[in-house]
């Protein structure tokens, strides 16, 4: 997969593109990233990327034509056109189904706002307008990042084992089991004693009555929607109902 980043602030990419499992999906060339700077698109002494808002009110608005000659200029490079991804408030807040409908794409090529907004017209070119969620941030350059650590992690050969079993869990809808490594004992806390009791079908049983267990008490929303059997529905609810009592043990 190919993605090139339009921003006003391509520094902040480089030491978070490079580390971890997203540096190793960039040197295997899973993915490659082109991050560019929007001010290579102005004609002006001063580089200009916004302007005042038309009808007055406080802040800057991104001006429209740089935007818009770095996008065709981009989309020209290679055969083919890339899907434009804007990171804008209005946007519709990011899921993993959404990543994964990204990350079978060629080609992103993701715009980044910065000051109070956009001119609307810009959003005239883009495929899909994307949020990280109902919190306010400065730009859309750390929303970038995330979408695309989220797209290389899934692409062939980025993760060896990690991935499947851990996305099926969140895909059935559910958080992750509780995990423990070493000590066995630490502090006083103890490591369930399932887990080292080498019984691998009562282990099993155990992290899928915890992973409901999890998802009811913190994230009862997920129930309605999660695959569950009778019997694990019926265990959710009975932890939901005690929850609203305020109860913490189940
Ligand atoms: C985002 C105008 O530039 C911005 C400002 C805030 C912001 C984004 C772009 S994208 N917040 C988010 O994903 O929540």
């Amino acid at each position: 997969m190919r993605v090139d980043v339009l921003t006003v602030l391509p520094e902040i990419f480089a030491p978070v593109l490079g580390a971890s499992i997203l540096g190793r999906a960039l040197s295997t060339g899973a993915i490659s990233v082109d991050v560019h700077d929007l001010r290579d698109w102005t004609e002006d002494r001063r580089r200009t990327t916004d302007d005042y808002p038309f009808g007055g009110g406080p802040g800057m608005v991104m001006k429209p034509e740089p935007v818009y000659r770095a996008v065709r200029d981009l989309a020209a490079r290679e055969p083919g056109r890339p899907v434009v991804v804007v990171l804008t408030p209005q946007g519709e807040p990011l899921t993993q189904a959404i990543v994964r409908d990204l990350a079978d794409e060629p080609w992103l090529l993701l715009l980044c706002g910065r000051y109070e907004g956009f001119d609307d017209r810009i959003l005239s070119l883009a495929d899909r307008e994307l949020s990280l969620g109902d919190y306010v941030l400065t730009g859309g350059e750390l929303p970038a990042l995330v979408l695309i650590d989220a797209v290389a992690r899934l692409q062939p050969g980025v993760l060896g084992d990690e991935t499947s079993s851990h996305d099926e869990s969140f895909s059935e809808g559910l958080l992750e089991y509780p995990q423990y490594t070493r000590p066995a004992s630490f502090e006083g806390m103890d490591v369930p004693p399932v887990l080292v009791s080498g019984d691998h079908a009562r282990i099993a049983a155990w992290r899928r009555r915890e992973a409901v267990r999890r998802t009811a008490e913190r994230r009862p929303d997920l129930i309605a929607r999660a695959q569950l059997s009778a019997v694990e529905r019926e265990f959710a609810e009975g932890v939901m109902a005690n929850d609203e009592e305020g109860g913490s043990d189940g």
